[in-house]
C-alpha cells in the first residue's frame, strides 16, 4: 500500500484507478490547478530546473526521491500515510470505538470545515511566496523555496482528495473554492489572517517558515489523532514533509544571526545595516510581528468550536497518547489568560474548550527552542543581546486580546503609549525598504547575498555550490 503508482495520471497509494468516478473528477480538477499554478504560482519559473525531492513512498524512511524537474512537471499526487489495523477514537465522547473509515454523518460540516481550514491554507502560502524567486539570496535557497512551494501544492491535493472522497457534491464545490480565494483578495480572500499578509522579503519567508508552517505543525499533528482515519493517514504523511519546511525556517534564521554576529564582531557596532547586515533589533522586530499573527492562527483562547472538535473526535491534542489523563476531559480545567484590571492573569477554565490555548501555549514552547539557539549563537560570539519572543498578549487580533494593547511584556497599556511605541516594535515601512535594499539575486552556483551565512551542508548528500537551479 505504501507504494506510490506513478504510471498514472494522478499519482497515488489510494487505489484511485478502482474507482472511476472519484478518479474523473480529480482528473477534472487537475487542469484547474495546474491553471491556478501557472497564474499564481512561483513568478517566471516555468522553465526552470530544480533539484527536487518527489515521494516514491509513505513510510517514515527513503520516500523520496531527488531529481532535476521543472516545477509544472512536478506530480502533485494523493498520498496517505499506512494504515493501522484496528485504530481506534482515543479521545472525546466516541474514545475506544473503531475509528471511522468514513465520515460520520452528525458530523459531517464540522469535519469538512476543519478540512477546508486546512487546505486553504495551501495555496495561500504559495500565493504569499509567489515573487520571492526573483529575490533568492542563493541557488540553494531557491530550491528550498520551490521546494516548499511545490510541496504546499501536494498538501492542497490531499485535502482536495478528502473532500472529493468523502464528502460528494459540496466536497467537489469546497474544492473548487480552493483555487478561487487568493490571498490579500479583498472580496474573496484565504480563511485566516496571516494568509493574507504577503511574504514580500527572504527575511520574511524564514520568519514564516520558522512561524507559520510550525503551526502547520501544530495543527496537522492534532488532526493526526482524528477519529476519522483518512484524515489522521493524510496529516500524518504531510507532517513528515512539513519538518523541512520548518528546517528551512530555523537554519535560515539561523544563518542571518550567524552573519550579523560576524558583522558585529567586525565592525565593532550593533548597527549593521551600513554594512549589508540585517541588525539584530529589525530581526527582533520581524519576530514580533511574525509570532504574534502565528499565535492568531489558533484561534481563541476559549472556544466551543475546539471543544466541539474534541469531544466529538475529530481534532485532538498535539500527541494526545502522551498525555496522562482520561482523554475526555469533562472535569478537567486548564489555565486562560484573562484581562484582570490592567494586566493579565491566568485563570481556571473548562480543559474542553481551552483546547485552542493548549495547543498555542505547545507551539509557543516550541517556538523558543529555536530562539534559545540563536541567542547561543550571540552570547558564544560574545554579543550583548537577547533575542526574544513576546508576550502573547502583544499584537493580537483574534481571542482575549483583540482589542487590548499590550507592550512586549503583555503589560496593558493605553492608545498613547501604544502609539508612542509601535515603531520600536514591528516593523515600519521604513524597515521593509531596508530590508527589500538587501534583496538583491544571487544566482550564482555557491555564491551568497551578504547578510546571510552559507549554510552548514548541501542538500541530499550534494555540496552547497552545486547548481540547485538551472535557469534556461
Ligand atoms: N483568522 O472558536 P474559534 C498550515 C474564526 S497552518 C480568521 O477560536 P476555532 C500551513 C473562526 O473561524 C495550519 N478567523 O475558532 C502553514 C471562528 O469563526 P466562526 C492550518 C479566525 O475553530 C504554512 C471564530 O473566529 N490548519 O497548515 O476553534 C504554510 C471563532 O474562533 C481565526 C488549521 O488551522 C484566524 N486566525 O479555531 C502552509 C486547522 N481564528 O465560527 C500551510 C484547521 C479563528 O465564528 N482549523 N477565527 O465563523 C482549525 O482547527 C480552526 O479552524 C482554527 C480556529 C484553529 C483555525
Amino acid at each position: 500500500m505504501t507504494k506510490v503508482d506513478y504510471s498514472q495520471k494522478i499519482p497515488n497509494n489510494v487505489n484511485l484507478s478502482d474507482d472511476r468516478r472519484l478518479q474523473r473528477a480529480l482528473e477534472a480538477w487537475q487542469p484547474a490547478f495546474l491553471n491556478w499554478w501557472d497564474e499564481l504560482g512561483p513568478d517566471g519559473s516555468t522553465d526552470y530546473e530544480i533539484f527536487l525531492r518527489t515521494a516514491i513512498d509513505v513510510s517514515a524512511k527513503g520516500w523520496a526521491h531527488f531529481d532535476m524537474v521543472k516545477m509544472p512537471e512536478y506530480r502533485w499526487g494523493i498520498f496517505l500515510g499506512d494504515k493501522e489495523e484496528g485504530r481506534k477514537i482515543n479521545f472525546g465522547a466516541h474514545k475506544g470505538e473503531d475509528a471511522w473509515q468514513e465520515v460520520p454523518g452528525e458530523y459531517r460540516a464540522e469535519l469538512r470545515r476543519l478540512i477546508v481550514t486546512q487546505g486553504d491554507t495551501e495555496p495561500a502560502s504559495v500565493e504569499q511566496q509567489r515573487q520571492l524567486g526573483k529575490t533568492c539570496p542563493s541557488l540553494y535557497d531557491l530550491r528550498s523555496l520551490f521546494q516548499i512551494n511545490v510541496e504546499e501544492g501536494r498538501h492542497l491535493w490531499a485535502m482536495v482528495y478528502l473532500l472529493h472522497a468523502y464528502f460528494g457534491r459540496d466536497g467537489r464545490e469546497e474544492a473548487d473554492e480552493m483555487l478561487m480565494r487568493h490571498s490579500g483578495d479583498e472580496d474573496k480572500p484565504r480563511i485566516l489572517e496571516a494568509f493574507n499578509v504577503p511574504t514580500t522579503d527572504w527575511l520574511s519567508f524564514f520568519m514564516f517558515t520558522y512561524f507559520q508552517d510550525r503551526d502547520g505543525k501544530y495543527q496537522l499533528s492534532s488532526m493526526a489523532e482524528s477519529g476519522f482515519d483518512p484524515l489522521s493517514r493524510t496529516c500524518n504523511f504531510m507532517l513528515t514533509e512539513e519538518a523541512h519546511h520548518m528546517f528551512v525556517g530555523e537554519s535560515g534564521l539561523g544563518r542571518v544571526v550567524q552573519r550579523s554576529a560576524e558583522l558585529i564582531k567586525q565592525h565593532d557596532t550593533l548597527d549593521i545595516r551600513q554594512y549589508g547586515g540585517i541588525d539584530l533589533a529589525t530581526m527582533q522586530k520581524w519576530m514580533n510581528f511574525h509570532f504574534s499573527i502565528c499565535l492568531d492562527l489558533f484561534g481563541q483562547e476559549k472556544s466551543t468550536n475546539a471543544a466541539n472538535y474534541y469531544n466529538m473526535g475529530l481534532k485532538g491534542r498535539y500527541h494526545e497518547m502522551k498525555i496522562d489523563d482520561d482523554h475526555k476531559l469533562d472535569n478537567d480545567f486548564y489555565l486562560v489568560p484573562e484581562i484582570a484590571g490592567n494586566s493579565v492573569v491566568l485563570s481556571e477554565t473548562g480543559a474542553l474548550s481551552s483546547i485552542n490555548e493548549r495547543l498555542r501555549n505547545d507551539y509557543r514552547d516550541d517556538c523558543q527552542r529555536g530562539v534559545d539557539r540563536w541567542n547561543k549563537t550571540l552570547s558564544t560570539a560574545g554579543i550583548d543581546f537577547k533575542l526574544t519572543l513576546p508576550h502573547t498578549a502583544f499584537h493580537r487580533n483574534i481571542g482575549t486580546f483583540a482589542n487590548t494593547n499590550t507592550d512586549l511584556e503583555g503589560n496593558i497599556i493605553s492608545q498613547e503609549e501604544w502609539d508612542a511605541n509601535i515603531d520600536k516594535w514591528i516593523p515600519t515601512a521604513e524597515d521593509r525598504a531596508f530590508v527589500e535594499s538587501l534583496m538583491i539575486p544571487v544566482t550564482e552556483p555557491g555564491k551568497m547575498a551578504g547578510w546571510l551565512s552559507a549554510p552548514a551542508r548541501g542538500i541530499h548528500g550534494k555540496d552547497p555550490d552545486f547548481e540547485y537551479v538551472q535557469f534556461h
